[in-house]
């Protein structure tokens, strides 16, 4: 009794302290504000895991860039998370770029489309070529993007075949996880085009579809017997598939 009410305590104060992902880099370079890539007004999370949102998100702010991102395999490529549009919803914002109670991972999925300024969501095949769970110190994904001051990582797979795709950024969080239905998803997706790339065939999931509202990532306690979100020790199942390697 003396840990669920812990762990309660620890919840919910910064439950509306959500996030967007809206910036993404190429080794270095910053292609700037919702350049590139679809992200909504709104910073609430999905919470349905077999909604069709849970591809591409909805409601973008307007006009969606129709830039496509040239991305050479082997490119370091960033995406950058904040509070709200724009990053901090108000001066020292202490929830930008998320509130440091979202703990969770961080994931990087893409899916191969004709067109990546102008592809649809529903349907699209999708590999997983990233994940950032729970180290063993406990510390998470989420973690890592605070300390980078909202920018997370990953390295193009230099087998991928080149050509367009949407790049799926993903951070799930966990806070309230321990009740099924409230683990928070927050994605959205760049338009990028790879370069230089090989012959590939990556296996792949769809979404919604991959996800289950029950999957040990995602129904889940992360706190220990202090109430400390470390994960008590145990070791983290990040959700969907393994991640694709060359
Ligand atoms: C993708 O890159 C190739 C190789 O540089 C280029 O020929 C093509 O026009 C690019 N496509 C888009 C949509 O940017
Ligand atoms: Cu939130």
């Amino acid at each position: 009794m003396k840990l669920t009410i812990t762990a309660l305590l620890s919840l919910p104060l910064l439950a509306t302290a959500h996030t967007i992902a809206q910036r993404v880099s190429v080794n270095g370079n910053d292609f700037g504000q919702l350049v590139g890539i679809r992200s909504p007004d709104s910073d609430n999370p999905i919470q349905d895991v077999n909604s069709g949102n849970m591809a591409c998100n909805t409601g973008f702010h307007s006009p969606v860039s129709s830039k496509v991102i040239d991305v050479p395999v082997g490119a370091k490529v960033g995406v950058m998370w904040g509070h709200v549009i724009g990053g901090a919803q108000s001066a020292g914002d202490p929830d930008n770029p998320i509130a440091k109670s979202h703990k969770g991972p961080v994931i990087f999925y893409m899916a191969k489309v004709d067109n990546a300024a102008s592809s649809g969501t529903s349907g699209l095949k999708w590999f997983k070529v990233s994940q950032d769970g729970l180290d063993s110190s406990g510390q998470w994904g989420v973690d890592r993007m605070i300390s980078n001051s909202g920018w997370t990582y990953f390295t193009m797979p230099s087998c991928l075949a080149s050509g367009n795709y949407l790049l799926r950024a993903e951070i799930i969080a966990l806070h309230s996880a321990s009740t099924q239905g409230q683990a928070q998803f927050y994605m959205e997706c760049a338009q990028i085009n790879v370069t230089g790339g090989g012959s590939a065939n990556p296996s792949t999931v769809s979404f919604p579809g991959t996800y289950s509202a029950t999957d040990p990532g995602i129904l889940i306690n992360i706190y220990d017997n202090s109430g400390n979100p470390t994960g008590g020790g145990k070791p983290y199942t990040v959700p969907g598939p393994a991640a694709f390697t060359c």
